[in-house]
């Protein structure tokens, strides 16, 4: 298809899953499997909004941080009051939290990765709205305060997931070795209702027993108020994730251009993304498999997995070079071998690399984008190209599926996905010349 049909075929196709999912007041991932909102696709859908109806992006925005807890934690879903609590588990009635007074079905207690600032300050590249992000710049602060002071469970100044969900990459390989340790008591399951794998098919979505250890760590945070004890505290699950965390310091990046157009000072956010960067190559780098890896505060302990998430440190300006040229270096080895397609969540090499099973092997197009992104901060325009090209590629072929798989593109999980269309909106709108933000 020459290149302009091509990129009509795929904006349309895009847009339409936008304005599908789009319920008045936000947008849902996916209407049958993910009927609420979702902190990070938030994020990402609004900057794909911002290519067409900004008004939407930062009214997206706004809804998800309307229920921001008075601790600062963004919820990692606003549950929706017209959908019934039948409809998604874990719902309402699991979590049992009220989050702010304005999430009228209440959230979950946990939080996603805070892409919210960069989104923020990416629809306003595209559509200069300074007074909304007055509203907005107190609000993505208050965000990272939570972390700051809330999730410094390691104590060097990295957050800690408390649960695979606040990853985002819900099951991958990342957290096996941390979570081999909880008990994976399956009866849980008869308590529970998995809502997930009646809505889509069994052998792509986590297994009971990873199921299983998800409902009993959410319940522990649950039962013990949502209260962040840190290292020696109960909480049986503390990781330091290396994209959580260098989206954490993008976010500080981010604040500090924010600020700028705010006239608020941008130096301690600066300081603080320095901070984060300087930490997480202290402690997530491994130099023996030239990227970065989950460390388990708990045991003290990387784990040895090759995530695509090891990668998403390239996203930070000033990775010292040498291991931006070790990310890149990995990205195009055998292990993510990227080339016609984008990069899977895992190591091809690995002996239970799993093509069709969500986060332990198939292509994502956030993770991708977020590597494209990296590839152009680092003046590294043929790679950055090649792998805009590959997304392209995959999506046009398939459609906007949640995911791909890393062998023949084909679209998995489920169809009509949201941030997967809205970073084809952003993709297209990008020119090679240079990032917006
Ligand atoms: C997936 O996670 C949810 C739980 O949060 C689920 O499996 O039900 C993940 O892919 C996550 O990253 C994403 O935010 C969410 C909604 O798209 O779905």
């Amino acid at each position: 298809m020459a290149e302009m049909s091509r990129s009509t075929h795929i904006r349309r196709q895009a847009e339409a899953v936008l304005l599908g999912n789009w319920i008045g007041g936000h947008t849902v991932p996916a209407r049958t499997l993910y009927p609420h909102q979702w902190s990070w696709d938030t994020a990402f859908i609004a900057v794909g909004l911002a290519q067409v109806a900004p008004l939407r992006a930062w009214q997206d925005l706004h809804s998800l941080f309307m229920a921001q807890w008075p601790d600062g934690r963004v919820p990692h879903i606003v549950f929706d009051p017209d959908v019934s609590d039948r409809d998604y588990f874990p719902g309402p009635s699991f979590w049992r939290a009220a989050g702010s007074g304005f999430a009228r079905a209440g959230t979950t207690g946990i939080v996603q990765p805070p892409v919210h600032a960069l989104a923020a300050w990416l629809v306003h590249q595209a559509h200069p709205a300074p007074d909304e992000l007055r509203r907005l710049y107190p609000l993505l602060v208050k965000q990272q305060h939570y972390l700051a002071a809330h999730r410094n469970a390691g104590g060097a100044g990295l957050a800690s997931i408390v649960h695979p969900w606040e990853s985002g990459l819900d099951n991958s390989p990342a957290w096996d070795e941390a979570l081999a340790v909880l008990p994976a008591d399956t009866d849980i399951l008869r308590l529970h209702h998995r809502r997930d794998i009646e809505v889509s098919v069994v052998s792509h979505r986590p297994t009971d027993r990873d199921y299983a250890r998800y409902i009993a760590l959410a319940s522990v945070y649950r039962d013990q108020g949502y209260q962040d004890y840190g290292v020696r505290g109960p909480h049986p699950f503390l990781v330091e994730c290396p994209a959580f965390n260098a989206l954490n310091a993008s976010a500080e990046l981010a604040l500090a251009d924010i600020a700028k157009e705010v006239g608020a000072d941008p130096l301690p956010h600066r300081e603080r993304a320095a901070a984060i960067g300087r930490a997480m190559v202290e402690r997530l780098y491994n130099p023996e498999t030239g990227m970065f890896h989950a460390l388990d505060v708990r045991a003290e302990k990387l784990s040895p997995a090759r995530c695509v998430s090891g990668l998403i440190p390239l996203i930070l300006p000033d990775l010292p070079e040498a291991i931006v040229d070790s990310l890149a270096t990995q990205a195009l080895s055998a292990h993510f071998g990227m080339a016609s397609l984008p990069l899977p969540s895992y190591d091809r090499l690995a002996a239970d690399f799993d093509p069709v099973r969500y986060w332990r092997g198939p292509v994502w197009i956030n993770m991708n984008w977020l590597l494209w992104r990296g590839f152009t901060t680092h003046g590294r325009p043929d790679l950055a190209a090649a792998l805009r090209a590959s997304m392209l590629e995959v999506i046009e072929r398939s459609g906007c599926y949640e995911y791909f798989h890393p062998v023949s593109g084909e679209g998995i999980g489920t169809a009509q996905f949201s941030w997967t269309a809205a970073l084809a909106l952003d993709l297209l709108a990008s020119d090679l010349a240079g990032l917006k933000g």
